[in-house]
């Protein structure tokens, strides 16, 4: 399509810049600046929270709620100081500079940040420059491709199908117009909330300026301040909501193929885990389980009784998830019922003059649902009874950039977006494909969710290919198509680290790389740290060879078999991550600079990953490499397989046969452990094995039946202070004991009978 399809318009207007400060209200949560016949206007939401609009003629738009959770009148009202042109909470300090008109930011040791160095808008854009600060640099932006740090970096906000992507690509499936920017004692963030095409330019065009940029009538920004990403992170979701806690079976490794085609084939897919003995929970149903590609089906040759397999597939211990895409067949004289259904209550997307929108995708000429609709949400995740009621527990939502081309699939068609004109959303609320394009997975993400939530009496799993600011809300996400080599496995670290510190928490890429063949050692390699990726699927493409864990003989079996192994041991500290994330937003996976935010040496640390904050991954990514550099931040360090204690401060060159991910744990660790098991749950945990590394830390442990929607459920905090640990738990367990380690120092047994105990292991040992 020549509109605007992932660019910013070649029109070079000069800009009009925003001009002086006539006058300054105040209002309830803040002023509003008129400087012309523009207006600007900061509300206070929180003491580190601020929202900017600027309306060049003067008028706000309505809210649009598409992305914030928690209209500002929702938050509660904070005090707040104007004293001429400053405003001051308890956290910051903004001065308005009145000729021109520009904001200034401060933290409360007078440290400037985000400051503006012009603001202006032109023929369908507005715009936004502001100072970057010596030794700044920038994470988050959603998902994307190459390294940790974005500075001097491009990063356009417009969902698409990523294929084939690669480290210098800019747009991906996934737009989150959300960055944390990170110095030495100061960190602030910034959610543009703007659903249009935007773009954010972090000093490639003029060293030392970042810019944001949108193709909006309105700019709408918040500033967020903070003490350390953690405060960021937790207040970016308080505005755009964070992950409700997934079925602990969701936690499990997942094995997916595109596709498994036959029941018989995934029956033996099945057979072969549970008879080599590596531990898996979930199975994923390509598109090929359709009939014909149609949503809502299942080939009646190849799936004959779909009740009947997934329920075989249950009673060992397995999960289903289906692929559901959003491209609805285009059959005006068949009976397929979403088609007919779809069309008689209006559901599709129209053009502008009223006739239906369709492009090709699988299901070759195909229409597409809108929603952006509630009642459309409503009515396809009423569609999905059709998957739960023979007994599939997650859905996989794939196309949803959304992605579709302008001729039959497989003939040389170019993807194409709706028309740009294309209403979307209710009659009335205005918005335009040109508005709500980023906006298409969210929704259809949201309508799987919904539609499960209803459907089923207990937590369902989501996963999505596309999504905006917030999609945490309602699924998980993986980095789409992949390829198999050393450089996607490594790209996999920082993508998944930058998405966590965008709010989504639940993310994963394709262990093994979807497109392309693996090596058995790239396999072996990448299943080692896909062990720490929050959710651990292994998936390959049509036409690939096969990508399962035995594939590759005996030696790169046993490694997927311990390291899958090694996941499912560690459950119940994962599993309490996952719980702290849906209460805080704080990432599972994480940056060293997410914990070590004042030590510039994290800055650029791609390739170390911690899960949650005191297990560490050092992964090898190339061939043929058997050593690798490791940086070990301040504190003392504990080498995960043999115990060996180092200092921190420093670099040390860790031994990684390929055996051997090289892993460490910070001293004052508290990793509560179970048995491996087959599946989440296989069996009751007889004896729940907590490793504490000796120093001081401070652990609680969450644990509930990982079903229910509304679990009752029990924690367990544990406190260590050298090698002294107090253990407080919230209820009695029966039928299991624990076993509490001192690194190093000796083990002690005790009875969960629900009273606090204190455990001295110098006097013990
Ligand atoms: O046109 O469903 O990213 O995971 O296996 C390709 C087939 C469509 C793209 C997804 C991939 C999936 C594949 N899909």
């Amino acid at each position: 399509m020549p509109q605007v399809f992932g660019k910013l318009p070649t029109t070079r207007q000069p800009w009009i810049s925003l001009g002086n400060v006539d006058h300054i209200e105040k209002h309830d949560r803040g002023v509003i600046l008129t400087c012309g016949t523009a207006k600007l206007r900061l509300t206070i939401l929180a003491a580190n929270l601020v929202r900017v609009q600027l309306a060049p003629q003067g008028e706000f738009l309505p809210r649009r709620s598409w992305a914030v959770n928690r209209p500002d009148e929702e938050w509660e009202q904070v005090p707040f100081e104007l004293e001429e042109n400053e405003i001051r909470t308890s956290q910051i300090r903004v001065v308005i500079q009145r000729s021109p008109c520009r904001i200034q930011w401060f933290d409360q040791s007078g440290q400037p940040f985000a400051h503006d160095t012009d603001m202006g808008w032109r023929m369908g854009q507005i715009a936004c420059w502001k100072r970057i600060e010596t030794e700044e640099h920038f994470y988050g932006f959603g998902e994307r491709a190459g390294l940790l740090d974005k500075r001097s970096e491009v990063k356009t906000n417009w969902t698409k199908d990523a294929l084939d992507y690669d480290a210098i690509d800019d747009e991906m499936y996934q737009a989150i117009p959300f960055f944390i920017a990170l110095r030495p004692q100061l960190t602030y963030g910034i959610f543009l909330n703007i659903t249009h095409l935007s773009q954010f330019d972090l000093g490639a065009s003029e060293p030392g300026i970042w810019r944001m940029q949108a193709q909006s009538q309105e700019l709408d920004y918040y500033v967020i301040h903070g003490d350390a990403p953690a405060q960021i992170l937790e207040t970016y979701t308080a505005l755009t909501g964070r992950m409700p806690l997934p079925p602990k079976w969701a936690l499990g490794y997942h094995q997916c193929r595109w596709s498994y085609e036959t029941a018989e084939v995934v029956q033996q897919i099945a057979h072969e885990f549970r008879s080599r003995k590596i531990p898996c929970d979930v199975i994923h149903f390509d598109i090929d389980y359709m009939n014909g590609y149609r949503v809502f089906t299942w080939s009646p040759k190849r799936f004959p009784d779909p009740a009947k397999l997934i329920q075989q597939l249950k009673q060992e211990g397995f999960k289903t998830v289906t692929i559901v895409d959003p491209g609805v067949k285009y059959e005006p004289d068949g009976d397929y019922l979403p088609y007919h259904e779809g069309l008689a209550k209006d559901c599709f997307v129209r053009n502008a003059d009223g006739s239906l929108v369709y492009g090709y995708v699988w299901p070759d000429k195909a229409v597409f649902p809108d929603f952006l609709r509630a009642e459309v949400r409503q009515w396809w995740g009423e569609w999905q009874r059709t998957l739960t009621e023979v007994g599939v527990e997650g859905i996989w939502n794939d196309m949803n950039e959304p992605a579709l081309t302008d001729r039959p699939f497989g003939d040389e068609g170019v993807h194409i977006p709706f028309p740009m004109d294309a209403p979307q959303g209710n009659p009335g609320e205005g918005g335009t494909h040109a508005e709500t394009h980023n906006l298409y997975g969210y929704n259809m993400a949201r309508a799987s969710a919904e539609g499960l939530r209803q459907l089923r009496d207990q937590r369902s799993f989501v996963l999505t290919r596309s999504g905006f600011a917030g999609i945490q809300r309602w699924s998980a996400v993986w980095t789409g198509d992949n390829q198999s080599l050393w450089e996607h496995l490594e790209m996999s670290l920082p993508m998944l680290m930058n998405l966590g510190l965008s709010g989504v928490s639940f993310v994963g890429s394709d262990i093994g790389g979807f497109a392309g063949n693996a090596t058995g050692e790239l396999f072996a390699r990448w299943m080692q740290i896909g062990m720490f990726y929050p959710l651990m699927r292994g998936h390959s493409s049509l036409t690939t060879a096969q990508h399962e864990p035995w594939v590759f003989g005996e030696r790169v079996e046993a490694i997927c078999r311990e390291y899958i192994e090694l996941r499912y041991q560690l459950l119940p500290y994962l599993y309490t991550l996952f719980w702290q994330s849906s209460q805080t937003g704080a990432p599972i996976l994480r940056p060293l600079l997410y914990e070590y935010p004042n030590d510039s040496k994290t800055y650029h640390l791609h390739d170390q990953l911690l899960l949650g904050s005191h297990l560490m991954a050092a992964p090898v990514y190339r061939p043929g490499v058997e050593y690798r550099a490791v940086y070990l931040p301040e504190g003392t360090w504990f080498d995960w397989w043999t115990g060996e204690k180092y200092e921190g401060n420093q670099h040390i060159l860790a031994h990684a046969p390929l055996e051997r991910m090289p892993m460490y744990v910070k001293a004052g660790a508290i990793i509560p452990m179970q048995p491996v098991m087959q599946y989440v749950d296989e069996h009751p945990i007889a004896q729940l094995k907590v490793r504490i590394y000796p120093g001081v830390g401070e652990f609680t442990l969450y644990e509930d039946d990982g079903r229910s929607l509304n679990p009752d459920y029990r924690t367990t905090t544990f406190q260590v202070n050298d090698t002294i640990v107090k253990i407080q738990p919230s209820h009695a367990v029966r039928d299991r004991t624990m076993l509490v380690e001192m690194v190093g120092v000796g083990e002690q047994s005790i009875s969960e009978d629900g009273s606090a105990k204190q455990l001295d292991f110098h006097s013990h040992t």
